[in-house]
């Protein structure tokens, strides 16, 4: 036995047979919408259809500050990313339509396009604004989830105007990157057999929580795709990564054995987050920025019918130093105006009068009421 995690050290078994025997039974869709805060804007306004559409700061024709939320996959063709500095997408893209982004009506598109996938009635796990994961073990087949996930395509674009991509495998993690793999629109089922000829080409960076630095190391031990990861010995992986090393060999093995969690437990906060065009210490400037967060944030609260119990203010000023206070209340609440009391108490403790380059406000430890009397803790 390994004495530090009380088991045994990977044995060379064949990964053709690992996920097989560990996974048997279960069939995962996840379920992704294409493009996401982009298509919204699509199907609101038709004209946008087929241009490259960029969603997020203002450009200020390459000046501007802020990043880029999603953009269209015709923007996508030059090189514009989520994530990506605005200067840089409108480099790329200066002929893009640029829009910032309308959040109330993103979460009503959530809102709907998750009511249609909780229609069902299997047990689902919303895990984004626009991803979830729903459990067909019950499904006899992965042929029948196919079907099932054709359905869900077709229903989600006739009612909704809206594209979506979906993956089916045996686990939460292979069906997380089979979604992946045929954007847009895409299904791609991996059913067990087919699993290790779908993961283990896959480049190692693939697996959720492996960065830059992580796949530099993988690199240096000569592990390059999932595949190479599945099969190393587990003692030099250990050596190198920790305890991480059996859970992440296991994810590369297709064998993340977590199932789909039932929805009340998912949501652990909500937050958001707004970076200035420039610093500032003009408070109607940051009052209005703080206001539309509450409006934004109680409005997914509402949609998702969730009360909180600790907000939390974030305010980062110029040069990058960063302060945030929490505030626990006796009582779970999504009343805007008790919540306005508390961001602006809390601004009135933690502003120090310099400059500030952002603010932020958090909800979490969530209760969810159903049916009037019963609470649920989340
Ligand atoms: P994603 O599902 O990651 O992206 P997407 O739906 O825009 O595109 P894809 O077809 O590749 O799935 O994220 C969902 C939404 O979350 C996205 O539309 C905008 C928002 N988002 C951000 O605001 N910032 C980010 O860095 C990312 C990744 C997403
Ligand atoms: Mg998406």
């Amino acid at each position: 036995m390994n004495p530090v995690f009380g088991m045994e050290p990977a044995t060379p078994v064949s990964p053709d047979i690992l996920p097989l025997s560990r996974t048997l039974g279960q069939i995962i869709i996840h379920v992704d919408m294409d493009s996401f805060y982009a298509s919204v804007e699509v199907q609101r306004r038709p004209e946008l259809a087929g241009k490259p559409l960029v969603i997020g700061a203002n450009p200020k024709e390459g000046r501007g500050r802020g990043v880029v939320s999603t953009c269209s996959y015709e923007a996508r063709k030059f090189g514009v990313r989520s994530a990506m500095p605005i200067s840089q997408a409108y480099l790329l893209c200066p002929d893009a339509v640029y829009l910032p982004p309308d959040f109330p009506a993103y979460l009503r598109a959530s809102a709907a396009v998750m009511a249609i996938l909780r229609s069902y009635g299997y047990r689902m796990e919303q895990v984004s604004i626009d991803e979830a994961y729903l459990d067909l073990s019950p499904l006899e087949n992965f042929s029948h989830a196919r079907a099932l996930a054709t359905e869900i395509q077709n229903t989600i674009r006739q009612r909704l105007g809206l594209s979506c991509s979906v993956g089916i495998a045996p686990t939460r993690s292979v069906a997380k990157r089979a979604s992946d793999f045929q954007k847009p629109g895409g299904i791609t089922v991996v059913s067990p057999p087919s699993l290790p000829g779908f993961l283990h080409p896959l480049p190692v960076r693939k697996i959720p929580g492996i960065g830059r630095k992580a796949e530099q190391l993988f690199f240096e031990m000569g592990i390059r795709t999932i595949g190479d990861l599945a099969c190393h010995d587990i003692q030099d992986l250990i050596g190198r990564f920790g305890r991480n090393a059996v859970f992440l060999q296991q994810i590369a093995q297709g064998a993340d054995g977590r199932g789909v969690v039932a929805e009340e437990q998912d949501a652990k906060s909500l937050s958001r987050e707004t970076t200035f065009d420039a610093d500032t210490d003009d408070m109607s400037i940051i009052g209005t920025k703080l206001e539309e967060q509450i409006v934004e944030l109680c409005t997914e609260l509402a949609e998702r019918q969730l009360r909180f119990r600790i907000l939390t203010l974030k305010i980062r000023y110029s040069g990058f130093f960063t302060r945030s206070r929490s505030r626990s209340l006796p009582h779970s609440t999504r009343e805007p105006a008790l919540i306005r009391n508390l961001v602006r108490t809390l601004f009135c403790e933690l502003y120090d009068g310099r400059k500030i380059r952002l603010v932020g406000v958090r909800f979490s430890s969530f209760e969810k009421r159903q049916q009037g009397q019963v609470t649920l803790p989340v």
